[in-house]
């Protein structure tokens, strides 16, 4: 359950958060396909309860496991998978086992179920009061009994060790796998016990080869264990002996670093060594669609110019599976994604430069985050090399003979001839640029025989990141 099944020349996936399944299917047609993107993790496929004001999070309180919601129906859905996997491009279902709804007067879902959330009745599932641990509240992250088996704020909390609720979710999953899903985030793991997870992964189908995976494909599962390193009853290492598992450590230190909290050059060892799991076991990113609510210690695209070079890092480098976020604007915790007075979601709108409008940020349209997917793609199968520093926040590294970038957070101008590992010739950087028709849009850098370039990234430039590989040779 470690492997997320990428097609070759494809890497890296995309959280486009509370997307519509046909905007996500015209997505990866138009450009995620075509960018060399690798998957996308799509917002909750369960129905949830319909909340006032319609708050993003109204998705996390499922009420039943039809497949209706605010991103579309059923047939949207299958539309979608079919059609992003044509492309190249998987799909990963933020999946939802741990709880149903919190409690709500008068439930009802955007499929049109009801519940009586207060006695614990879901009629559309069905659940009923015995399905579910007893409710008390999660308030002691030194007692794991108290994690795995009380409600997280109020959710009503399943418990996962009866056949039947295992059944009831290993069956949504299935149906997610059989109409040609990649695999699944799990909501929320620390809150179930590793030993009937592992239960419910070893029943789920094998991926099918007629969308396009090779036999016995087992579906890529990554779990939502918050672990920065910190004491507490629950630690990500439970976790990632049959599945990957959310590296939250590798995002805290990434932001920490690039906030000027952190010597850039201790990244020299960057992996292991810094207490992450194993690469193979880590989905990595910078932020998520909580963090970016709800920590401040972390960088979004509200803080563009450090974010973009925290993501180009972390897509550089070959440690973790990586995912970008794609938000989309909120001035307040709660705010839902654009949407009309009725409460339909509103399509992003794309602009002639790539970029999106309509209250969509898509970072993923970003110049300096996409093109850095097609270095991830181009630099595929070699490790960090010939790593450069000055003693601070400049560094420089190769991957392989393939491709070669330059940070520079200090702030100090970086002007300096450095070993690129590349043939000798005329490359165009990719962060401040594209290659277009044979032209560089902006920056070139010129290789010398001996490998060398003269690389300059001065203090106020609009990215302190520099990139160029093979792929952009002019
Ligand atoms: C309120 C009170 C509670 C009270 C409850 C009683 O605050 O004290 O017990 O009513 O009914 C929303 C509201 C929250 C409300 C709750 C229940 O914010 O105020 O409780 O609903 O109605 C998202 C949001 C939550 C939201 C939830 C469900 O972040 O705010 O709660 O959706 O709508 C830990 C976990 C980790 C988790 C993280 C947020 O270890 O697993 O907290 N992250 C995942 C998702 C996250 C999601 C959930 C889990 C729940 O990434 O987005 O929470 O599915 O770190
Ligand atoms: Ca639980």
């Amino acid at each position: 359950h470690k492997d997320p099944h990428f097609k070759p020349g494809h890497d890296a996936m995309v959280h486009l958060f509370e997307w519509k399944w046909n905007d996500i299917a015209k997505e990866c047609e138009q450009f995620l396909g075509p960018m060399g993107f690798g998957g996308v993790q799509v917002s909750p496929l369960q129905e949830n309860l319909v909340i006032n004001n319609r708050p993003w999070w109204e998705r996390y309180q499922p009420i039943s496991y039809i497949w209706t919601t605010r991103s579309g129906s059923r047939e949207e859905f299958i539309n979608m998978v079919a059609r992003c996997n044509k492309v190249g491009v998987r799909i990963y279902v933020d999946a939802i086992l741990n709880h149903m709804s919190g409690n709500w007067q008068n439930a009802h879902g955007t499929g049109n179920s009801r519940a009586d959330t207060n006695s614990l009745s879901y009629p559309a599932v069905p659940y009923t009061a015995q399905n579910f641990h007893k409710p008390c509240a999660i308030n002691n992250y030194n007692d794991a009994v108290n994690v795995r088996n009380c409600e997280l704020t109020g959710l009503h909390d399943l418990d996962q060790s009866q056949e039947y609720v295992r059944n009831k979710l290993v069956d949504f999953m299935n149906a997610a796998i059989d109409v040609g899903v990649a695999g699944f985030r799990i909501d929320a793991a620390k809150h179930m016990w590793p030993a009937d997870l592992n239960v419910i992964y070893s029943r789920l189908h094998n991926l099918k080869t007629e969308h396009g995976f090779p036999a016995n494909a087992r579906p890529y599962i990554f779990q939502e264990v918050i672990d920065y390193g910190g004491k507490e009853a629950v630690s990500k290492h439970e976790y990632n002996s049959n599945a990957a598992v959310i590296e939250f450590k590798y995002a805290g230190e990434l932001s920490n670093a690039f906030r000027g909290n952190n010597l850039l050059k201790w990244f020299v060892n960057w992996g292991e060594k810094w207490g992450l799991l194993p690469s193979g076991d880590s989905l990595v990113f910078v932020d998520n669609h909580d963090t970016q609510r709800d920590n401040p210690q972390i960088l979004t695209y509200k803080n563009a110019k450090i974010y973009k070079m925290a993501v180009a890092f972390m897509l550089a480098h070959p440690f973790g599976t990586p995912r970008v976020m794609s938000s989309f604007d909120f001035q307040s915790k709660d705010q839902g994604p654009p949407q009309d007075g009725n409460g339909n979601i509103n399509s992003p709108t794309i602009k002639d430069d790539n970029s999106c409008g309509g209250g969509w940020i898509c970072e993923h349209r970003w110049r300096q985050i996409y093109n850095m997917v097609r270095f991830r793609n181009t630099v595929k199968g070699t490790d960090v090399n010939n790593w450069w520093d000055n003693g601070s926040n400049q560094i420089a590294f190769c991957r392989g003979n393939a491709g070669f970038v330059a940070f520079n957070a200090d702030q100090y101008d970086l002007n300096t001839n450095l070993k690129t590992c590349l043939p000798a010739g005329q490359y165009c950087d990719v962060i401040s640029g594209s290659l277009q028709n044979g032209k560089c849009t902006g920056k070139t850098v010129n290789v010398q025989q001996n490998g060398e370039a003269r690389i300059e990234i001065p203090k106020g430039a609009d990215d302190g990141v520099l990139a160029i590989h093979v792929g952009a040779k002019l």
